[in-house]
Parts: structure tokens; sequence; C-alpha cells
């Protein structure tokens, strides 16, 4: 990197003596999901790799949600070992222009001109990376790791394309994570103590289906709610405030569904929760026994929180996402028995539009969903951590 580097924090790992500098672009286009995956990976690059990284991220006040504390006013500041810069696009790169070794181009959002103009004129090119969004398409593993050579300056970028199957990148993984799960699962008491802290009540009866619910607008959730209602045995509705809660409000006859609020009808009752700090979301999934999720980033928590779960994918124009849906479906209920994988793939495709939803007969097949959700978890994790991935290709280019 240059010589002018005030920016960014003076150690972050006391065993490296040069280390790695890594810039990450994240525009943010809505929702949580850009800087929820660059956050993520910013993290772990600077934490598990000693990488120095900086996030030039465009939109502070979605950043908070995930990062309490984070101020949104500032245009620099540094957590968790990792720089952030408020990016105002598209000329901005920091107040003094400096190139990392490695540029991480989120979601194919536009570098600064006179960043990739500094880029060219370094002695050694910068690794640029296009990190692209996750997809479980065959067509990833030919094209993860393809150079495209730029129009006008002597640079290459690499196209990264995180997946579910070998030959991708993977997704992200971080190492503690799987200790983290077994701790939480194991200790009745942390249980307890999640509940109380989370709800403001104890653990539901070992005969209640606890469901954490994270989705956009919904049409099917009516009608799901009506079947929690009716159902036998007691459901326990986790809700994080969002876009869904105002579905949840007007089935209960409330004003709103706003954090703290709690109402019950029928077998359904349902906790709405603060939006918690993205470290803490895993612990609702390992509280829950069915998860709902959406978009990327909390698509892939549920495949290592290993519980049946349920995925609202990010829609697109002319049901672009539905083929995208069903590549999933067709790595993740690969070895399910064929009627309780007809139920996943009916339940999850009426989910995002198409059929309506039927709790009882997903509900049916929970032992062998619960099975494969474990199985899956380990099949996922051969495809590789994306960090692991993303390091290792940059250290053989680097040398
Ligand atoms: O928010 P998302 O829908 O994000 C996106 C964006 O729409 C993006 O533009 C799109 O391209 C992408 O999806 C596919 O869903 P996602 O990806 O799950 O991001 C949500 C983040 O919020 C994730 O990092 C988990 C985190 N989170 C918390 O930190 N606390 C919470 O309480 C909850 C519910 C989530």
């Amino acid at each position: 990197m240059s010589s002018a580097a005030p920016a960014r924090p003076a150690s972050v790992n006391p065993a490296s003596v040069n280390p790695i500098a890594c810039d990450i672009f994240c525009a943010v286009i809505d929702n949580f999901g850009d800087i929820g995956v660059c956050w993520r990976l910013a993290r772990q690059l600077a934490s598990e790799h000693g990488w120095q990284v900086r996030v030039f991220v465009d939109d502070l006040h979605a950043f908070q949600k995930l990062c309490p504390s984070l101020a949104p006013d500032r245009a620099r500041q540094t957590l968790d070992g990792v720089v952030i810069e408020h990016w105002r696009e598209p000329a901005h790169a920091g107040d003094r222009l400096e190139v990392a070794d490695i540029v991480i181009e989120a979601f194919a959002c536009e570098l600064p001109p006179v960043y990739i103009a500094a880029m060219a004129e370094h002695a050694r090119a910068p690794l640029w990376f296009n990190l692209e969004y996750l997809s479980a398409e065959d067509w990833v593993a030919d094209f993860h790791l393809r150079p495209s050579p730029h129009p006008r300056y002597p640079l290459s970028k690499t196209f990264f394309f995180p997946g579910l199957g070998p030959g991708t990148g993977g997704v992200l993984k971080e190492r503690h994570l799987d200790a983290a799960h077994a701790a939480f699962e194991g200790s009745p008491a942390a249980r307890a103590d999640w509940w109380l802290k989370t709800t403001g009540h104890t653990p539901p009866p070992a005969d209640a289906t606890v469901v954490s619910l994270f989705a956009y607008e919904n049409p099917a959730v009516d009608s799901l709610l009506e079947q929690w209602r009716d159902n036998a045995s007691p459901i326990v509705l986790l809700v994080p405030e969002g876009r869904i809660s105002g579905a949840l409000a007007r089935f209960f006859g409330l004003p709103s569904f706003a954090a703290g609020a709690h109402a019950v009808r029928g077998n359904l009752s349902a906790h709405a929760l603060a939006f918690t700090a993205q470290p803490d979301y895993d612990a609702l999934l390992w509280s829950s026994d069915v998860n709902f999720v959406r978009g990327e980033d909390s698509f892939v928590r549920a495949q290592w929180a290993a519980k049946p779960f349920v995925w609202h994918i990010y829609p697109q124009a002319d049901d672009a996402h539905l083929p995208k849906l069903d590549a999933a479906l067709a790595h993740y209920a690969r070895t399910l028995p064929a009627d309780a994988r007809g139920a996943l793939e009916h339940f999850w495709h009426a989910w995002n539009g198409v059929g309506q939803p039927d709790w009882a007969e997903f509900l049916r097949h929970y032992p062998a969903l619960k099975q494969r959700a474990a199985d899956w978890a380990e099949e996922l994790a051969q495809a590789g951590d994306l960090a692991g991935n993303l390091t290792s290709f940059a250290k053989s280019q680097l040398k």
C-alpha cells in the first residue's frame, strides 16, 4: 500500500509484520443484506486473517441497525478492528487516497474513478475482486474466479461467486461459530437468559414449536397465522421488528407490532423483538425450531443453525428469483425422502408466491427436515468458508 496510511488501525494482528490491506466498497441498495455481508466479511478478514480492513459504505443508518455502536454522523471510525469510512459516492475515496493490496467491490457497486486510476498507477496492481451475490445455480462454479480485464487500464477484476457447492466461493462462516452454537444449545441457563432478555418471558414449554419470522411483506402470512392460531399444539412466534410487522399487527388487531409487543390468539403466541446487533441474530435462530429467513445473509445463517428453515428469497423482476429458489432447493433437499422433499418444496414455493402454505404438512416431516438440516450444514462446510477461500486465493496471487 502507499506510504500515507493514517486511517488504518495501528495493529490488527500483532503476529503479522506486514498485514495485507483490504478495502471493501459497499453501496447499500436496500434492506440490510449488502452491508450485512460486507460487515461480516470485514470483521472476519480482520479478526481471523489479520488483514487491515477498511469498509467504504454509503449508508451508515442502515449499517447502524446491524451495528448499534456505529456513529452515523462520523466520516471515519474504527469498530472491531475495521476502519469504516462513510462513502460519499461516486468520487469520494477517503480523505486521503490510499490504495489497498486487495480491493473488494461488493455486488458490482462502482469504485470511485479516482481510486481505479490510483490502482492503475501502482507498481504492483492490487488484486481486485467483484464479490457477487450468492446463488446456488450450477453456472456459478464455472464463473467463479474468472478474470475480467479492464477496458482502459492495465487492471483485471476477478469475479468471486459465493455458492453452496464445491468449486464456488462458499459462504461466510466464522471459525468460532460451531463452538458458540454448541455452547448455547448445551446451556439451559444461557437459553433461559436469552428468553428473558429477548422476550421478557421464560422459555416456552417443551411441546411448543418456536418459530422465528424474518421476511419481506408476504401475502401468504395471513393464512399461515391462521394455521398457527388453530394448530393442535402451541406455536411461539418470534418476530424481529420489520417489514412483516404490519401483517402481525393486523392479525392481532393492534395498531402496531413493535419491539416489546406480545399477543396471543388461539394456540399462537407472538413476541415482537427489537432488531439486534448482527452477532446476536444467531441466538434467535438457535432458539427456534423453524426459522423463516430472507435475502442472503440470514439465509446463510439459517443453514449454519442447522434447523429446518423457510427462505423468502429477494424478489426480482419477471420472477427471475424463482429458478434461484429451486437451485437452492436442489442442494438443500437433495437427500430428503420424496414426501418430505415435496412438503419442503411446496412450502418454500408458497412462501414465495406460488401456492398456499400448508403448515401441518411441513410439520409432519419435521424429523426428516431436522436431520437433513444437520447433514446439510456439514455438506455446506465442504465448499469452504468464503473468507478463507478468498484469503487463500489472494495469497496465491500476491506471492
Ligand atoms: O435485509 P435483507 O433482505 O437483505 C438483502 C438486501 O435486500 C439486498 O439488497 C439483497 O440483494 C440481498 O438481501 C439478497 O436480508 P439479509 O441478506 O438476510 O440481511 C439481513 C441482515 O440483518 C443479516 O446480516 C442479519 C441481520 N439481522 C440483524 O443483525 N439483526 C436482526 O435482528 C435481524 C432480524 C437480522
